[in-house]
């Protein structure tokens, strides 16, 4: 198979991963259903330097008339933060929108893929999806876990919202063999907040450590990622019981609206901003940039091994 006949990517990129320079993959979900426009335009042009400013490349991916694009114009990044027509696009909607020819904002799990497919290996988001509150009923698990069994990317996030089952969101991992980092932490973050009470399998201290944990993994031909979770920094985080009674809140709103599958995490990141006087979405802002900071130099720091 031919991925060109599917795939374009920017010849910057393109030459970047050819010379082995650093490369990070940004996804669009975070645009098109995560953030509200405006503010998610100036983000993403603002994640962008952040990775440029550490001597990286950026690589924001998407879904746009049937093409996979690594890499997006200033037309395609609006054309995904005004957010109209886009849909959320996973795993199991890749092949859809590639036959009918739609365009669609890349999750976690797709923009790994994409990823793999232009040879980036590392990626920095905001949260990751995981296995939901109430799972043993509704099976509602986040394909960003299985693609992170998967698929070899490392992805650097500021933890799970709380929004899911952190503790089986961790077991889940464990159960893939994905290993989970923590930056500078023994506690994986929660997103809004620097701590979970839940541990990492180990403490990265630095972005040389992550980087050489990857590599170790990839060099034994293991399959799959890993995640490395990067604590919101302190002049960002919010309060741990006050985010705990928004989402409590948001969880009840999307139970009371009856809301379902692919919907529920945008419902629910809509409401948390709405809840918080959008306080959360700066916080988001500022966790995701970190993010990307975070993920260049650890690309950095893997294109010298
Ligand atoms: N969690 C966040 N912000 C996000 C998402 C999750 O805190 O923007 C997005 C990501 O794109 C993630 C996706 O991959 O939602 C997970 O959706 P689902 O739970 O439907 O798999
Ligand atoms: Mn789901």
């Amino acid at each position: 198979m031919n991925l060109n006949q599917y795939l374009d990517i920017a010849p910057e990129i393109r030459s970047a991963v050819a010379g082995g320079k650093p490369v990070v993959a940004l996804e669009s979900t975070i645009l098109s259903h995560g953030m509200p426009y405006p503010e998610n335009l100036a983000f993403a042009a603002r994640v962008e330097r952040v990775i440029r400013d550490e001597g990286a490349v950026p690589a924001t991916m998407a879904i746009i008339d049937g093409r996979m694009k690594a890499g997006l114009t200033e037309a395609e990044l609006e054309r995904m933060c005004k957010a109209e027509g886009v849909a959320k696009v996973s795993r199991r909607d890749l092949p859809i929108l590639l036959a009918q020819g739609g365009t669609g904002a890349t999750t976690v799990a797709s923009t790994m893929i994409l990823a793999s497919f232009a040879g980036i290996r590392i990626f920095a988001t905001g949260g990751i999806g995981g296995v939901h509150r109430g799972a043993q009923q509704t099976m509602d698990i986040s394909a960003d876990l299985q693609e992170l069994a998967h698929t070899p990317v490392a992805v650097v996030c500021a933890g799970a919202k709380m929004i899911l089952d952190i503790g089986l969101t961790l077991e889940y991992l464990e159960t893939m063999g994905v290993p989970v980092l923590g930056l500078g932490t023994d506690d994986f973050p929660s997103f809004y907040c620097r701590k979970s009470g839940f541990g990492v399998d180990c403490n990265a201290k630095t972005p040389a450590d992550a980087a050489r944990v990857a590599k170790a993994k990839w060099d034994l031909g293991l399959a799959g990622g890993l995640l490395i979770g990067n604590p919101v920094p302190e002049e960002y985080a919010m309060d741990f019981d006050e985010m705990t009674a928004v989402i409590d809140r948001a969880l009840a709103a999307a139970k009371q609206a009856g809301v379902r599958g692919k919907d529920t995490t945008p419902f629910l990141l809509a409401h948390i901003v709405e809840y918080t006087g959008g306080r959360s979405l700066a916080t988001n802002i500022e966790l995701a940039c970190h993010n990307a900071q975070m993920a260049a130099r650890i690309a950095v720091e893997y294109a010298k091994l």
